[in-house]
């Protein structure tokens, strides 16, 4: 059966020195998920294979401890080896239907969207959540195709409610942090389709204590009226 995931702190992982220094990803993850981190993606776009598989392993471990899916930015194929929840996938991956025959009709697939095309294109080819972004620019994602601010993700909530892909999750990425969490999620709200989580990369990643951050970021998401 498709495992219901709850997308309300979702933690986007980064490998990179700039974001990570010298901690090990899985200790930085840990704490974040024990913080209240509800979803967990491996996004790593510079290591072999034989490394994503070792270091999607080790995540497993943490996020089947703690209870929390398991997805995998890009590579279906890591996906498979390691038997996890599911995948990330962006507009220049592999194709949507592709990856739902290959990982089959229980897996979690979300699909990158900056546009309402592309939104409601992912929802009509069976996307599990929409990632919306990029809300603001960041540091994190320099080759990012565009910066389309709380506008952007409200008139993409609008399409996709009015089009009534009522079952189809969504999280908006792209510079949230603590200090603009709250201003994005109210203004991106929409009465007919409020948002069902936010994605986050160095926010908690890059922070000190990414265990007493996640809680302090948690607590603005249950806040905030604009999350279903
Ligand atoms: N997709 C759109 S923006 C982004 C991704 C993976 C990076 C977001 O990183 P941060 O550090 O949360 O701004
Ligand atoms: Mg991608």
């Amino acid at each position: 059966m498709k495992r219901d995931v709850d997308y309300s702190l979702y933690l986007v992982t980064d490998s990179t020195p700039a974001i990570l220094g010298n901690r090990d990803i899985c200790d930085v993850v840990e704490a974040a998920v024990k913080g209240g981190v509800s979803c967990v993606q491996y996004r790593d776009k510079t290591s072999e294979t034989a490394v994503l598989v070792d270091v999607a392993r080790r995540l497993q471990k943490i996020t089947q401890r703690h209870n929390v899916p398991l997805l995998i930015n890009d590579r279906i194929d890591v996906a498979l080896a390691i038997g996890c929840e599911g995948v990330h996938i962006g507009q220049d991956d592999m194709d949507l239907s592709i990856a739902r025959r290959l990982l089959g009709p229980d897996a979690v697939i979300g699909v990158t969207v900056s546009n309402v095309d592309e939104a409601l294109k992912a929802c009509a080819g069976g996307a599990d959540y929409l990632g919306i972004g990029t809300v603001y620019a960041t540091p994190t994602k320099t080759n990012t195709k565009s910066i389309i601010g709380t506008a952007g993700v409200r008139e993409v909530l609008g399409a996709v409610a009015t089009a009534g892909y009522d079952k189809v999750r969504t999280v908006c990425i792209g510079g949230v942090n603590g200090s603009n969490l709250q201003r994005i999620v109210f203004q991106s709200a929409s009465v007919s389709r409020p948002l069902d989580g936010v994605a986050v990369v160095s926010a908690l990643m890059a922070a000190q204590d990414p265990e007493a951050e996640a809680r302090r970021l948690l607590g603005l998401v249950k806040k905030s009226s604009a999350f279903r």
